[in-house]
C-alpha cells in the first residue's frame, strides 16, 4: 500500500483530497496547524458549511469508510524539526502539498498579512524540501501551484504546462533554443510565493534530483466531492467572505441571501476554473503519474476551462435569479483579459472534468440555501485593497 503524507490536509482541497486518496487505498496521514481556522477566529468569519474538528472528521470517515488517517498537528514553517521527524518516521511514497496562506486578498490586507504569507509560504516549502534532501527521501512531491503565476495574459496563445519554448542570437548569429520557466507575473504576495516557490523546486529537482510535480490550479468551485458527501460531519469547507470566498462559491452564496452578485469593476476579467471533484481526481492522477528521478518539474495546468466574470455572473443570475452589481475593483488587476489555457496532460490522463456550462452548479446553491442562516452578511463586502489607489477608489464609492 502507498503511503501519502497531506500537508494541508484540513483545508478545502486537502481535506477532499485525502478521503479520496485514502479511499483509493493508500495510507494517508494528514499535516496541518489547523492556521486556517485560526484566521477564521481572528476575522471573525467562518465557513458556510459547519465543518467538524479534524478529530471528529477522521473519526467520522473511520467510522464510515472502515479507513484509518493519521494526523499530526505541524506548522511546517516554523517547525522544520519535527515535520523532519514525520517524514523520517512515516517515510511516504507520495507528498501532497497544499499547507500554504492561499487567499490573494488576505495577503495584501496589510503589512502584516503580507509578512504572515511570505514566511509561511516560502519557509513552509523550503523546511520540505531542505528535509526530504536531509533524509534522502525519494518520495514524489506533488505542490499545488495556481494559474496566478503566469499573469492571466496569453495575448491570444494558450498559456502552456510551464515552460516556453525560446530561441536566442548568439553573437556569431547562431541560434540556440531552450526551454524556460514560463514568464511569471505574479498579481498579489500570495501568488508571488507560489512563482517563488517554482524556483526552489526548479534548483532542487536539478541539484538533489528531488521527484517534483507543480499543479498549476485555476479558482476551485463546489464544495463536495464523492467521500465528503457519504456524512455529514464530512462535509467539506465553503468560503464565502471577502477574504477568502473565491467568486464563484461567493455568487452563489449572495444570491442564495438575496444579496446581489458584486462583480469587481466591468468584469471583462478572464480566469480558470475547475470543480473541487475534478481537484480531487487530478491530484490522484498526478500521484499514478510520477516523474523519473533526474527529471525537471514537471508542471501541470490544472484547469477545466475558463470563464469571464461577467459571463459567470449571468449565468449564475440567470439560475438563480439573483441581480448583478458592479462594484469598485479593490484589486490592483487588469480589467479585461483573453485567458487561454493548455490542459493537455490531464486530458491525456484521461481527465474529462465537469464544465459549468454542461454540468449543474445544483449541489453548490443547494447548500449555499441550506445553510443561508450560518450567512454573515457583513462578512460579504471585500475590502482588502492592493494599493493606495484602489483604497481611495473604494472609499469614494
Ligand atoms: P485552505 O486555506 O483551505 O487550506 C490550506 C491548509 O493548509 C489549511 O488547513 C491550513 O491550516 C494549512 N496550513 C497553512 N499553513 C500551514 C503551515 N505552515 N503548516 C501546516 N499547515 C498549514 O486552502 P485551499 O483552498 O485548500 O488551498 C490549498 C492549496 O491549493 C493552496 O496551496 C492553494 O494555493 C492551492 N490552490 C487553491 C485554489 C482554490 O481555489 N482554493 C486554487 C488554486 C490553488
Ligand atoms: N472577484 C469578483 N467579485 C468577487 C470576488 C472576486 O469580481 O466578489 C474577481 C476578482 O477581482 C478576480 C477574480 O474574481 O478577478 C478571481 O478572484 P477569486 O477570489 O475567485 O480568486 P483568486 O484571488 O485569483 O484566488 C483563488 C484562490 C487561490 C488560487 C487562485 C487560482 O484563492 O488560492 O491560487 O484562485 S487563479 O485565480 O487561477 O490564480
Amino acid at each position: 500500500m502507498k503511503t501519502v503524507l497531506v500537508l494541508g490536509g484540513d483545508g478545502f482541497c486537502g481535506w477532499p483530497t485525502a478521503l479520496h486518496l485514502s479511499a483509493k487505498g493508500y495510507d494517508v496521514t494528514i499535516v496541518d496547524n489547523l492556521s486556517r481556522r485560526e484566521i477564521d477566529k481572528q476575522l471573525g468569519i467562518d465557513s458556510l458549511t459547519p465543518i467538524q474538528s479534524i478529530e471528529a472528521r477522521i473519526a467520522a470517515w473511520r467510522e464510515v469508510s472502515g479507513r484509518e488517517v493519521g494526523f499530526s498537528n505541524i506548522d511546517i514553517a516554523k517547525q522544520p524539526a519535527e515535520l523532519t521527524a514525520c517524514l523520517d518516521t512515516i517515510r511516504p511514497d507520495v507528498i501532497v502539498h497544499f499547507a500554504e496562506q492561499r487567499a490573494a486578498p488576505y495577503s495584501m490586507r496589510g503589512a502584516k498579512e503580507k509578512r504572515y504569507t511570505v514566511d509561511n509560504n516560502v519557509s513552509g516549502t523550503h523546511n520540505l524540501l531542505v528535509a526530504m534532501v536531509e533524509l534522502q527521501l525519494d518520495a514524489h512531491l506533488i505542490h499545488l501551484g495556481t494559474m496566478g503565476v503566469y499573469g492571466y495574459s496569453g495575448d491570444g496563445f494558450s498559456i502552456p504546462e510551464g515552460y516556453l519554448p525560446v530561441e536566442v542570437q548568439d553573437d556569431n548569429g547562431v541560434r540556440h533554443s531552450r526551454e524556460i520557466l514560463f514568464p511569471t507575473s505574479p498579481g498579489s504576495v500570495y501568488h508571488l510565493t507560489k512563482s517563488l516557490d517554482q524556483l526552489f523546486f526548479q534548483f532542487y529537482a536539478k541539484n538533489d534530483g528531488i521527484r517534483i510535480t507543480d499543479l498549476h490550479q485555476g479558482i476551485v468551485w463546489g464544495t463536495q466531492t464523492d467521500e465528503t458527501r457519504m456524512d455529514e460531519r464530512l462535509i467539506n469547507r465553503f468560503d464565502y467572505d471577502g477574504e477568502y470566498g473565491t467568486v464563484l462559491n461567493r455568487f452563489l452564496v449572495q444570491a442564495a441571501t438575496g444579496h446581489p452578485l458584486t462583480v469587481h469593476g466591468t468584469g471583462g476579467q478572464t480566469r480558470a476554473f475547475i470543480n473541487i471533484q475534478d481537484t480531487v481526481r487530478c491530484v490522484a492522477l498526478a500521484a499514478e503519474n510520477a516523474p523519473e528521478r533526474g527529471d525537471g518539474v514537471t508542471i501541470i495546468n490544472q484547469v477545466a476551462e475558463t470563464l469571464r466574470l461577467s459571463d459567470l455572473a449571468g449565468l449564475v443570475a440567470q439560475v438563480t435569479g439573483a441581480e448583478i452589481t458592479h462594484v469598485a475593483n479593490p484589486r490592483a488587476e487588469a480589467a479585461e483579459n483573453e485567458l487561454v489555457v493548455s490542459n493537455a496532460t490531464f486530458r491525456a490522463l484521461g481527465l474529462d472534468p465537469m464544465l459549468l456550462e454542461t454540468d449543474l452548479i445544483g449541489e453548490t446553491i443547494e447548500i449555499s440555501g441550506r445553510y443561508r442562516a450560518r450567512v454573515d452578511l457583513a462578512a460579504i463586502p471585500a475590502t482588502s485593497a492592493w494599493n493606495d489607489s484602489r483604497r481611495r477608489e473604494i472609499a469614494a464609492a
